[in-house]
């Protein structure tokens, strides 16, 4: 191989020194797809270029004709601002599409004129490296320290399915997670919990090579980030080296092996670079970080590499050859000897073949639905917290894919499996994940391992959803399966007060495109929820459940559960056209039901709607919508106890709520529920105010 660079950027750029024209070549088009674009970020790509290409081309276990390949090396490129880096290396090692269906399309990933088309609408090279957009893109990146928890999550993930599916004589699975991130991601409290978590964990098959180029937006990074970062990871318990200079690509090779030699704890390489190498004012400032360079700094930087000053998007054969050749000469026949590992495999274990199989393609695999379980009528009730730990644990034996845990709640989420192994450092094949008190990793972590096949699911109190946002958001952009678990969903919490009472949350999580939040009535509704949310393979799914109990709705005398599945049914009904339609979500359904039953005796003709997902409900045709919620019928009353925000659409201008519009207070929940008005009383007295009004 190549030997170091030389620090001084003496101009080699030439066909006789292939690996230095490929990594001059990554320059090049980042700078010039960033000029094309007038948009996006050149000076990370530039610095990076030596070390992103030692890594593809000398390390990385990875076939650019599989990149679907379950034992490959993972990528991740958590600082997202440098995108060109990973959409050049995908040019350069000839990556090839995978569709949708997870077949080869014969078309390459990124494509020169994919390349040149950086930034512009509906192309494979968005500002960010975006998940399902373009073959080879790990995970959407983008806000800062996002790859870094996403990494943990893969790591963890990759060592669960070693201890599951390898035996003697078959190593299925020994991958790594490499992370490129930045002073940004370092900064970032998500990476700081993910980290602490994998130090703890020894995830020995992870590495993040940290950027340490000193800049950052507003300028150094003494601005606001002096601590000594290297450290830091040691106290987390990681392997730590640092490279002096991020052109001494033979430092660099070191470091990685250092890092595969290396079996019980993660490793963190940095290194440092020079923003903009090779620009001739801006290199090493934060000028380098953002903005089209402009035509002088890009020729400057070119003649600085030895490349043609006027040549635009140049692409050497030689470049390509040199790294394609390199990451498929390795990946290759590592990967086709996995595929025919896994047909030996699949002759002694065909079981666990089909299992993977299953979970490869994003199904899965097995009869769980078989498992669900069915509560029967009880005015008593329990909690719907309590009726999903009862769920997830008549699961668990039958779905040995679903594996999570708690931001240390698991007491109160009821997310533990009982008779299952914790995940620890030792036992890597456990099921109940300690997550430490990190929601914000959890949900990041989570969406890691959903990246990796498993399905994953988190749990805290919904009014904590908030610290958790970003991975939630990001997952629904990926449309990863993921179930989060909320408990103590209202201000049902009681004693604990306003600050421990979700309020907003709710319509927060309903405003997320593609997160199914579903807020189940009693227990059999909970059953539905589990069996939808696991049914889903495009989108994460939010389950908001009580801490108090809920009584268990008697299904023979009003409709069954399953309606759920449509987001939102009739539940109750009268006689005739209804007067008035009450509308109820979760621990507030029975509340409903038993002022329907009021309202009835008194002679009313009454409704009663159960609206437990939006979102399930928004997607059902326009005929079953009205059926449900006739137009005609303008006297509506809508109870949830949370915000009004959105109730608008479903009682509209004629309706109203009884929903709160302040925050909680520290009281026993009785207390609460009459001060807020969540009283048969209350609502029946409103519903005759409604009715009246619409007459
Ligand atoms: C969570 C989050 N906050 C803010 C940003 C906006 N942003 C993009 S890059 C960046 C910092 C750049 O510094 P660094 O991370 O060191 O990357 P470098 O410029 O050195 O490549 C910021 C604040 C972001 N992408 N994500
Ligand atoms: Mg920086």
């Amino acid at each position: 191989m190549t030997a170091a660079l030389a620090p001084d950027r003496a101009a080699t750029s030439d066909a006789s020194d292939p690996a230095r024209l490929a990594i001059d070549t990554i320059r090049t088009l980042a700078m010039d797809a960033v000029q094309k674009a007038n948009s996006g970020h050149p000076g990370t790509p530039m610095a990076l270029a030596p070390v992103a290409h030692t890594l593809w081309t000398r390390f990385l276990r990875y076939d650019p004709a599989r990149p679907d390949w379950p034992n490959r090396d993972r990528f991740v490129l958590s600082c997202g601002h440098a995108s060109m880096l990973l959409y050049a290396l995908l040019h350069l090692a000839d990556v090839r599409e995978i569709d949708a269906g997870g077949q080869p399309t014969g078309q390459p990933a990124v494509s020169l004129d994919d390349i040149k088309q950086f930034r512009q609408l509906s192309s494979k090279t968005p500002g960010h490296p975006e998940y399902r957009m373009t073959t080879g893109v790990e995970t959407t990146t983008g806000p800062l320290g996002q790859g870094c928890g996403n990494s943990v999550g893969m790591a963890i993930a990759a060592r669960w399915l070693a201890s599951t599916f390898n035996r003697d004589g078959f190593t299925l699975f020994d991958n790594d997670v490499y992370v490129l991130c930045s002073d940004g991601d370092l900064m970032e409290g998500v990476a700081s919990e993910a980290a602490s978590l994998a130090g703890h964990l020894g995830l020995a098959n992870l590495c993040w090579i940290y950027d340490s180029n000193k800049i950052t937006i507003e300028g150094g990074t003494d601005l606001a980030f002096d601590e000594d970062v290297v450290r830091r990871f040691e106290a987390y318990g990681w392997n730590t080296v640092t490279v002096a200079d991020a052109e001494d690509v033979e430092a660099f090779a070191d470091a990685v092996e250092q890092f595969r030699a290396t079996t019980d704890k993660p490793t963190l390489i940095e290194v440092r670079s020079i923003i903009g190498i090779g620009f001739p004012t801006r290199a090493g400032t934060q000028k380098a970080h953002s903005d089209a360079p402009g035509e002088e700094e890009i020729r400057g930087a070119k003649k600085s590499y030895g490349w043609p000053e006027d040549a635009q998007f140049l692409v050497p054969d030689a470049a390509k050859a040199e790294v394609s050749g390199a990451v498929a000469g390795r990946g290759r026949p590592l990967r086709e000897a996995w595929d025919a590992m896994l047909d030996r495999y699949r002759q002694s274990f065909p079981e666990q073949a089909d299992a993977l199989d299953a979970l490869r393609a994003g199904k899965l695999p097995g009869d769980w639905q078989v498992a669900l379980p069915v509560f029967d009528a009880d005015a008593k009730g329990i909690a719907s917290r309590e009726a999903s730990g009862k769920v997830l644990n008549a699961l668990a034996p039958k779905a040995p894919w679903l594996i999570g845990g708690s931001a240390d709640l698991a007491p109160s989420t009821k997310t533990e499996i009982k008779d299952a192994e914790p995940l620890e450092a030792k036992t890597p094949g456990g099921r109940n994940m300690h997550f430490g008190v990190r929601e914000h990793a959890m949900g990041s972590i989570a969406n890691g391992m959903a990246l990796t096949y498993l399905r994953p699911y988190t749990g805290t109190f919904m009014v904590f959803s908030d610290y958790m946002r970003p991975p939630i958001r990001l997952a629904a952009i990926m449309e990863l399966p993921v179930v989060f678990i909320f408990t103590h969903d209202s201000i049902g919490v009681g004693e604990d007060g306003p600050t421990h009472q979700p309020i907003e949350q709710l319509a927060a999580l309903r405003a997320i495109p593609g997160l199914d939040t579903i807020r189940p009535g009693d227990a059999n509704e909970t059953t539905v929820a589990w069996k939808v949310a696991l049914t889903h393979t495009h989108e994460p799914t939010a389950l908001i459940l009580s801490r108090q109990a809920i009584p268990t709705i008697d299904r023979s005398r009003y409709a069954d559960a399953t309606g759920l599945e449509k987001g939102g049914y009739v539940l109750a009904d009268c006689e005739g056209e209804p007067e008035i339609v009450l509308i109820g979500t979760g621990s507030e359904l029975p509340l409903v039901v038993a002022a329907h039953e009021k309202l009835a005796g008194e002679g009313v003709r009454s409704r009663v709607v159960s609206l437990p997902s939006w979102y399930l409900f928004e997607k059902q045709d326009r005929a079953y919508r009205d059926a449900v919620l006739p137009p005609g019928i303008r006297a509506r009353v809508a109870v949830e106890q949370g915000g009004a925000l959105g109730w608008d659409r479903y009682v509209g201008h004629d309706g109203a709520t009884v929903t709160m519009s302040t925050f909680g207070a520290s009281a026993p929940i009785a207390k609460l529920q009459e001060k807020f008005g969540f009283t048969v009383d209350n609502v029946c007295k409103l519903a005759r105010e409604i009715m009246e009004k619409n007459r």
